[in-house]
């Protein structure tokens, strides 16, 4: 199939962004060679007792691209990538780019809502799982969508009991072979560097999260400018702890980065402090990536397991919205310099500089990766704003593609026609160039990094039959920044609790972190002048209600 839905970027700007060397005009799949080439037996993969080197990266990609290719996947195809944090989500990636089948970035708490929803929008032709994870049978899960989904998907499994019908990933992965032939018939077959290279989620205000296109260009021009605004070299052992699947951990510059810089990727299968504290001191991590809710958790743990950090130089922070007193708090703590990072799937990347001072280090998320990102604030009607003034913050950029993918409508709302893309941010920009989030317009909910849609949950709550009128509003949390709360009016004489709205969602295949952790019960919603629920009211009712006391 072809991707039809691809908004490309526009000829003469992708000529004038290769002539200037902005975009390096290559695939992300081309340097794998090079690298085992030139670094073949340094270590750059490591998971628990499983190390791979740069050669062993590219022999066994290449084997699986192979196979797979003679499984009938090809340029033009995609597939929905559901992996945890292990060393084969770092081979199965290699290989889709190698081969040019676009892997779909899914996260591992996605259920059938999402994978359904995203799998039949982007047309993917198989889904990439783990067996089992964390108690959940993935490889039921994924034969469930397949059947769902309008065309033919194979079922790929990376796990021990791998089900009659599906196909064991590991049985293709072996290094068996003529190892010369397949790089020669990748490097003939695999895709150019205009291709679409993955496909990320946006943390999205529409129904299910919408999905961006991000081709070898302007990925790898995302992976080469946050790399440098992190000073990664061949030095760096980077531990991936978030979901390596998000665009923060995956090329921001997380493992692609630390890899592109000739570094060694680490994988954490869980952010929990036990297992990330271990693997900084085994490994001699010196940088890694998370939110700022699992960083506190670090924190919180690093007083009584007092673990051994000395090699740990940079952290990097960000996803959701960081006080300067806890940035500072986190910095002391854990001993390493803070690196703030506001970024977004959609393109755009800000990082505090690696020297930063503490000023700019914990009162600010910094200024874009690259002088080639432009920034606009503006007002309510889309004038820009005085320096220094908070407004919604527009981009553009050689890293910020110029559309979600088949979504027209919604492209209209969410880029401007001369290519500037709404965050949806609120933001003002220091003197100095750096970038201050100061909240946001869009209507989502940040639960602790992950972006959750209003829209969303109440699509799914507004089709329960007992259910009159509903919305979702972030509630306030120490911990997560926020989690979602739903208002909801019932119809006369019914009721549900918040454990059988629980129940009812979980059911429809919803991913638990977007399943309301609080139920407020209205008889009467609040309006604006066009009908819709009143947001701004509710957010004010929801803060009364957590000062006032409230009746037995
Ligand atoms: C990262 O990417 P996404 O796509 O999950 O979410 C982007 C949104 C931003 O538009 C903003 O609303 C929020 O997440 N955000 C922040 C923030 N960084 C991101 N809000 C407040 N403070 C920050 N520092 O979240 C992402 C992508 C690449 C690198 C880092 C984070």
């Amino acid at each position: 199939m072809s991707f039809d839905g691809f908004v490309p970027w526009p000829q003469d700007l992708a000529h004038a962004y290769r002539a200037a060397g902005v975009w390096p005009g290559r695939t992300m799949g081309s340097y794998l060679w090079e690298w085992a080439g030139d670094r073949g037996d340094r270590v750059a993969v490591v998971d628990g007792a499983t190390r791979l080197t740069y050669r062993d990266l590219a022999v066994r990609a290449d084997a699986l691209a192979v196979r797979l290719g003679e499984r009938g996947l090809g340029r033009g195809d995609t597939v929905l990538v559901q992996l945890p944090n292990t060393w084969e989500f770092a081979v199965v990636t290699a290989a889709l780019l190698r081969l040019g089948v676009v892997p779909t970035m899914m996260l591992p708490p996605h259920r059938d809502h999402e994978l359904t929803a995203i799998g039949a929008h982007v047309g993917a032709r198989a889904l990439v799982v783990p067996g089992t994870w964390r108690g959940y049978d993935h490889q039921q899960l994924a034969f469930r969508v397949a059947a769902a989904l309008p065309g033919p998907a194979e079922v790929l499994v990376v796990g021990d009991d791998v089900a009659e019908g599906a196909i064991d990933v590991r049985s293709l992965l072996s290094p068996d072979g003529d190892v010369e032939a397949r790089r020669r018939w990748l490097d003939e077959h695999g895709p150019s560097p205009s291709d679409i290279a993955v496909f990320l989620l946006s943390g999205g205000t529409t129904g299910v999260p919408k999905v961006i296109s991000r081709t070898h260009d302007d990925y790898l021009f995302n992976i080469v400018h946050t790399a440098r605004a992190c000073a990664f070299g061949e030095d760096t052992v980077y531990l991936a702890v978030l979901p390596a699947g998000h665009n923060f951990p995956l090329a921001s510059p997380g493992l692609l980065g630390a890899l592109h810089a000739g570094g060694r990727v680490v994988f954490s299968a869980s952010p929990r402090a036990e297992p990330v504290f271990a693997a900084i001191e085994a490994e001699r991590v010196t940088a890694t990536s998370a939110v700022p809710a699992v960083v506190l958790k670090w924190m919180d743990a690093a007083a009584t397991l007092k673990p051994d950090l000395s090699s740990l130089r940079y952290l990097h922070v960000g996803g959701s919205m960081l006080a300067p007193d806890i940035a500072e708090r986190m910095a002391r703590t854990l001993d390493c310099r803070l690196q703030q990072v506001y970024g977004m799937a959609e393109g755009l990347v800000c990082y505090t500089p690696p020297d930063a001072s503490d000023e700019v280090a914990f009162g600010t998320q910094g200024p874009p990766v690259s002088a080639f990102d432009e920034l606009l604030v503006v007002d309510e009607d889309g004038s820009p704003v005085s320096p220094g003034e908070i407004g919604e913050l527009l981009t553009r950029g050689p890293g910020t593609p110029r559309g979600y993918y088949g979504v027209p409508d919604q492209n209209r709302l969410s880029f401007t026609e001369d290519g500037w893309f709404r965050t949806g941010d609120l933001v003002r920009i220091t003197t100095d160039g750096h970038a201050v989030v100061c909240g946001r317009v869009k209507d989502l909910i940040n639960r602790g990094g992950e972006k959750i849609s209003a829209g969303e949950v109440e699509t799914l709550i507004q089709e329960l039959p007992e259910v009159a009128e509903v919305a979702a509003v972030p509630s306030p949390d120490p911990v997560y920044g926020e989690r979602v709360c739903a208002f909801v009016r019932f119809h006369g004489g019914c009721s549900l609790s918040l454990a059988e709205i629980t129940r009812l969602l979980t059911e429809r295949g919803l991913a638990a972190f977007k399943i309301p952790e609080r139920l407020e019960v209205l008889d009467a919603f609040p309006h604006t002048a066009v009908g819709k629920a009143d947001k701004k009211a509710l957010k004010v009712l929801l803060a009364d209600l957590d000062t006032l006391p409230r009746a037995a």
